[in-house]
């Protein structure tokens, strides 16, 4: 038997995101969104996992399995829920979540910016208007003074580059359905200023995307604590079939490289895999029905993390965090293997002498998969839907207690 302890410190965590646990976040573009005819959402996002409440036990459960940390996010559109206009409240209500996680023993990881949006910025354009960069920082601004000092590490904007990779996998064009047409008209404005966060594809889109990043590290960086802060990438591992290379080093460029050589001044890379792109001559190669896929449809391939972290590494020349890594299943079994070999691949990583602080399992709970609704259940912690009753399962334990030793025995 091999054991393989890890770096002192390492991070080991569960990851979250508001919108998707929290319950009632109204003041998002995302719950309008839900609500409109001819949906893409398969259904709203409602109470969630009433997580907004029950975060004390949330958090109290998440230290007994034997995390030291905690990613979750801010709901910018509570904190401020009309222009200019910033709730005390909620801010409050976040410093008393970081509170909870520091009596619990867990490093609290905050994401700023987790796909969702205040509804009042969408007939500015949202995410492709100029302005929205300096809108996001005054935000950044108010929440790093408020809970700064009790913050343990920062992510600025997760997956900018989520919209480039959606126009690759999808087999459609979210701007072609009548849902956009609804989404366009529901907030005034024309369907080509449609900036919602997870389709703004567009080079001027990044642009805006990345400044806001930008802004909102340094604001981040000049207020109280200190505390690494950088940003979290959607990275599929992008591997050539025969004779794709040249469409495969494409396809890495314009979905992640190019973001990934604009990072200079972050202190870390927040690495978020859950599957490779094979990509031939002519794109991607879909996996066949003789494969297994997860809940999304894509590939069961947990190495993909090494080849991801290598690359980000590599690239950036930053320090790497997981801050995300899962797979959807219903079959628990399936998800406990698939930690396994992803975390084994992470083990290689850091024999290699790659610089990982962190791991983090996408998800803490089964929760809101946005248009996917609550079908796919990516959780270590089960959440029955009609009494928010958790329930850990066996992936849970078998994290927790490898969290708690800080080694991998295979
Ligand atoms: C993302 C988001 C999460 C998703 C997760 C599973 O990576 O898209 O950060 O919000 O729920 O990835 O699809």
């Amino acid at each position: 038997m091999t054991t393989f302890t890890f770096p002192k410190n390492f991070l080991w965590g569960t990851a979250t995101a508001a919108h998707q646990v929290e319950g009632n976040n109204i003041n998002t573009e995302s719950w309008v969104l839900e609500h409109l005819p001819e949906t893409v959402y398969a259904e709203p996002s409602g109470d969630a996992c009433d997580h907004y409440h029950r975060y004390p036990e949330d958090i109290a459960l998440l230290a007994s399995l034997g995390f030291n940390a905690y990613r979750f996010s801010l709901d910018w559109a509570r904190i401020e829920p009309e222009e200019g206009e910033f709730s005390y409240a909620e801010l409050e209500h976040y410093r008393r979540m970081l509170a909870t996680c520091h009596e619990n023993g867990i490093q609290p990881v905050v994401t700023f910016h987790h796909f969702t949006t205040p509804r009042w910025l969408m007939p500015y354009g949202g995410w492709v208007d100029e302005g929205t960069p300096d809108r996001f920082a005054r935000y950044c601004e108010k929440a790093v003074n408020h809970l700064g000092d009790l913050i343990g590490v920062a992510c600025t904007v997760n997956e900018p580059n989520i919209p480039v990779l959606l126009s690759k996998i999808l087999p459609f064009k979210m701007q072609d359905t009548p849902f956009w047409q609804n989404a366009a008209q529901a907030f005034g404005v024309s369907p080509e200023r449609l900036g919602l966060f997870q389709f703004a594809g567009t080079p001027e889109a990044r642009n805006v995307i990345l400044a806001a990043h930008k802004k909102a590290l340094n604001v981040i960086k000049a207020g109280p604590g200190d505390f690494p802060v950088g940003l979290t990438m959607a990275l599929v591992d992008v591997q050539a079939a025969e004779g794709g290379e040249e469409k495969a080093a494409e396809y890495q460029y314009e979905m992640n490289d190019i973001f990934l050589e604009q990072l200079e001044g972050d202190d870390f890379i927040g690495v978020q895999t859950y599957s490779r792109m094979l990509v031939g001559p002519d794109g991607i190669i879909h996996p066949g029905d003789d494969i297994e896929k997860n809940q999304m449809g894509e590939e069961y391939y947990p190495e993909a993390l090494g080849g991801t972290i290598r690359h980000a590494a590599k690239v950036t020349g930053l320090p790497v965090i997981v801050t995300e890594n899962g797979f959807s299943s219903e079959d628990d079994t399936r998800r406990l293997e698939y930690f396994q070999r992803a975390l084994r691949s992470v083990t290689e990583t850091l024999q290699e002498g790659i610089d990982v602080r962190g791991y983090f399992a996408w998800s803490a709970f089964d929760n809101f998969e946005w248009v996917a609704g609550y079908t796919p259940k990516f959780g270590i912690v089960a959440v029955d839907r009609a009494t928010q009753k958790r329930t850990p399962k066996p992936s849970a334990y078998w994290l927790g207690k490898m969290a708690k030793e800080n080694r991998y025995q295979y």
